[in-house]
C-alpha cells in the first residue's frame, strides 16, 4: 500500500513534510483530497485526534503532528537522500539534533506562525484586520531568536552542526511565509541567519513546495467570483 499524505500541499505543515519527501527522494505516496470539514470527521480525527493537518497513513501504521512526521520518514527512508538526522548510535550528535529541534518549536515558531496569524490567516477567515500591536510585540521576540541564533550560525552552517539537518528545514514554513506576509527584510540585520536561511529556501526540496499565499490568492478570487 502506498503511503497516504492527508493535508493540503501549500498549507504550512503539510509543507514542512513534503520538503522532507523531496529531501528523500520519496515519491511514491499519494494525497487523498481533503475537502471543507473533512478534517473534523471522524476518521480523519482517528488520524489526528485535534483535527489538524497533517497525519500519515503508511501502509496502516499512522501517525500525526508534521515534525514527527518528518522525523519518521527520516529514519524509514535512512539509506537514502539528505541525512536530516543523526545515526542511531551517535548519542551526543542526536541530542544536539533534538536541542536544535527544540530552539525551533520554543523559540522560532511561536512569534513567526503568530506574525503569520495575524497578517494573512486571521484575515484570510475573515477575523479581522492584523492587530500591529501584536504584530509588533511578535517580531521583537523573533529578532531576540535571531540574535541568538546569529551568534550559533557564526560557529557553525546549520544549527545542529555542519550539516544541514531536520532541525534547519523545520523552519522553512513559516521562517518563509513570515517574510511574504510583509518583512521581506526580516533576516537582513543577521548576516549569518540570512545566509543560513537563503541556502535553505535555495534547496531544490523547497522549490517543490506550493505557494500558500498563491492558493490564497487563488482562494479569494473564488470566494469574489462566488458572491457576485
Ligand atoms: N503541530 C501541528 C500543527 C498542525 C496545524 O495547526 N495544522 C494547521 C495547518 S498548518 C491546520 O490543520 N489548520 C486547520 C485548523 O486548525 O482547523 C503539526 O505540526 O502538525
Amino acid at each position: 500500500m502506498t503511503l497516504k499524505i492527508y493535508g493540503i500541499p501549500e498549507s504550512t505543515c503539510t509543507s514542512r513534510v513534503l520538503t522532507v519527501l523531496a529531501e528523500k527522494g520519496v515519491t511514491d505516496y499519494e494525497f487523498p483530497p481533503m475537502g471543507k470539514g473533512d478534517m473534523k470527521a471522524p476518521e480523519h480525527l482517528a488520524r489526528q485526534p485535534f483535527g489538524k493537518i497533517p497525519a500519515i497513513d503508511d501502509d496502516g501504521f499512522v501517525l500525526c503532528e508534521s515534525r514527527a512526521i518528518c522525523k519518521y520518514l527520516a529514519k524509514k527512508y535512512a539509506n537514502q537522500g539528505t541525512k536530516l538526522i543523526p545515526d542511531d548510535g551517535d548519542v551526543k550528535g542526536y541530542g544536539i539534533f533534538e536541542q536544535a529541534c527544540s530552539y525551533e518549536m520554543s523559540y522560532f515558531n511561536p512569534p513567526a506562525e503568530s506574525i503569520c496569524f495575524e497578517k494573512l490567516f486571521k484575515q484570510f477567515h475573515g477575523k479581522g484586520p492584523a492587530d500591529e500591536q501584536l504584530v509588533t510585540q511578535y517580531k521583537s521576540k523573533l529578532e531576540d531568536t535571531l540574535k541568538v541564533y546569529d551568534g550559533i550560525l557564526a560557529k557553525q552552517a546549520y544549527l545542529a552542526g555542519d550539516e544541514v539537518s531536520l532541525a534547519d528545514l523545520f523552519h522553512l514554513p513559516y521562517g518563509h511565509l513570515a517574510k511574504e506576509v510583509g518583512f521581506q527584510d526580516l533576516y537582513d540585520p543577521y548576516p549569518n541567519v540570512k545566509r543560513w536561511f537563503e541556502s535553505l529556501e535555495a534547496r531544490e526540496s523547497w522549490k517543490t513546495v506550493p505557494s500558500i499565499i498563491a492558493l490564497f490568492a487563488r482562494m479569494g478570487q473564488a470566494q469574489e467570483q462566488a458572491a457576485k
